[in-house]
């Protein structure tokens, strides 16, 4: 048996890794420098490092582990399926018991009349399958013309060439052609950022019926679809303002499009309810899914789609187009006992219930700290901005990134796994973090807030742009 082992030195496993990995969205050059930490094992919302350093995980790794890390019964699921069926395909009239469960769970949990799904490997390619789907299904209808998908700059909705298409992130369209043809981008309801002097209520509708105008501009009959988070994500834990999400419900009522919600990050719990279009009350025709659908326990993803979106695609005879891994048995097994766990040991209840008002108030505090201009939570994503001056809302002259890099490296000095973008810190804990863990991520990340400050200060850093 091939053994994986931790047993080589750190650095005898950083020279491999620098030797041999090309990491995702990664200076690789640089990190070949300074060298990968590498995490050897997890447990609960701690991660520990192959030099024995224990850290408390923000993040949920990448936004994924819902349940926590170390949950023997996803390790028996898997096992035991690999025994009985370690892969077959869905293509070719096939099915296998793990997928058909699975699917049958997901339409219990879906949102009214959504009792139908598509398995994709990641939210990545769930996206590129809305892409298709959304323009299959008007062609199905006899509308070949609606085309376009609009979408929001600063959205994150993959890596994939339609992924990233949809995606609203500059940087990723920079490199290799990006965006692909029929997808435009209306502006973000990023309130602090772009609000000026309009209040949070005000803006919110503006920026919603910016869609509206980008529908009348390409005009209704080209228009397939409408995507989005629930909340911006990778794009800082952007959380719209009160107006927004019942005026884009409005418009794409009035107009004959689909409703895409990208659920990948607010699904399954992490808003607080089972899903972000609950909480914001919001009627989707698709919803992408990923991420906590596994707890990130096995790479998979998908698309549930409104009974008449499903009975359209089925009645328009063969959708050409599926992948290896749609509904692969493993993956399927391990995300039906996840939602087992999530669903009996009442998960999403107790983090909505007592872990998500608990870390509104602690995160709150964080805004006396004179870094910080707006420090806000919804369920279990937090979201605060540094700035050097609190009441103009404004950036710090050295530019976006660097003082947020700065308190990203003192956050994981004290042990504490929490992200920033630009100069936002954000955090997703897994959903079972208990208040005495968020007590402590709060002392580490005011600790780390105020490493940053002193710095900052010292180097001149803390000026206006
Ligand atoms: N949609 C949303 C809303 C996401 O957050 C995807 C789709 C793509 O899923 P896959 O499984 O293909 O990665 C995501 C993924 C970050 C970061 O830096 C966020 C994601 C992925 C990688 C990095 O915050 N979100």
């Amino acid at each position: 048996m091939t053994v994986i082992s931790n047993h080589l030195p750190t650095p005898a496993l950083q020279a491999l890794d620098a030797a041999h990995h090309l990491h995702p969205f990664t200076n690789d050059a640089e990190l070949a420098r300074k060298g990968a930490r590498i995490i050897a094992r997890a447990n609960g919302v701690m991660l520990t490092d192959t030099d024995g350093v224990e850290m408390l995980d923000g993040m949920a790794g990448l936004w994924c582990v819902n349940i926590g890390y170390g949950r023997e019964e996803l390790a028996e699921a898997a096992a035991r399926q690999m025994r009985e069926l370690p892969y077959y395909n869905t293509f070719f009239q096939t099915s296998h018991a793990p997928v058909i469960a699975l699917s049958a769970r997901l339409a219990g949990l879906a949102p009214e009349g959504m009792t139908k799904v598509f398995y994709a490997g990641s939210g990545s390619e769930a996206n590129d399958t809305n892409i298709r789907l959304a323009r299959h299904y008007w062609a199905a209808k006899g509308k070949p013309q609606k085309q376009v998908i609009i979408s929001r700059r600063n959205a994150y909705h993959g890596s994939t060439m339609g992924g990233a298409s949809l995606g609203g992130m500059a940087a990723m369209h920079a490199q290799g052609g990006l965006p692909i043809a029929g997808i435009t981008h209306i502006d973000q309801p990023h309130w602090y950022a772009e609000g000026g002097e309009m209040s949070p209520e005000a803006f919110g509708l503006e920026r919603a019926r910016q869609l509206e105008a980008k529908i009348a501009e390409l005009g209704e009959g080209r228009v397939a679809a409408f995507i989005a988070e629930p909340v911006q994500g990778a794009g800082g834990v952007i959380i719209p303002p009160a107006t927004y999400w019942p005026e884009i419900q409005r418009i794409c009522d009035a107009h004959e499009i689909l409703l895409i919600a990208d659920e990948v990050i607010c699904g399954f719990g992490r808003t607080g309810n089972w899903w972000g279009c609950d909480t914001f009350a919001i009627r989707p025709d698709i919803i992408t899914i990923a991420k906590g659908l596994s707890s990130g326990y096995a790479p998979i993803g998908g698309s549930i789609l409104r009974d008449e979106v499903a009975e359209t695609i089925a009645a328009g005879g063969e959708f050409s187009h599926g992948y290896t891994y749609s509904g692969h048995p493993v993956a399927a097994a391990v995300a039906l006992e996840n939602l087992r766990i999530l669903e009996e040991e009442k998960i999403v209840e107790q983090a909505g219930q007592v872990a998500a008002p608990y870390l509104a108030r602690r995160w709150s505090e964080l805004a006396d700290h004179p870094l910080v201009g707006e420090a806000r939570t919804l369920g279990l994503l937090a979201g605060l901005q540094m700035t050097p001056d609190k009441a103009a809302r404004a950036g710090f002259a050295a530019g976006p990134g660097k003082v947020g890099m700065i308190c990203r490296d003192f956050c994981f000095a004290n042990h504490l796994v929490m992200r920033h973008v630009g100069d936002r810190m954000i955090v997703s804990p897994p959903l079972i973090i208990t208040k005495g863990q968020i007590d402590l991520l709060i002392e580490r990340a005011w600790r780390a807030l105020d490493q940053t400050y002193a710095v900052i200060r010292d180097e001149g850093l803390l000026k206006v742009a």
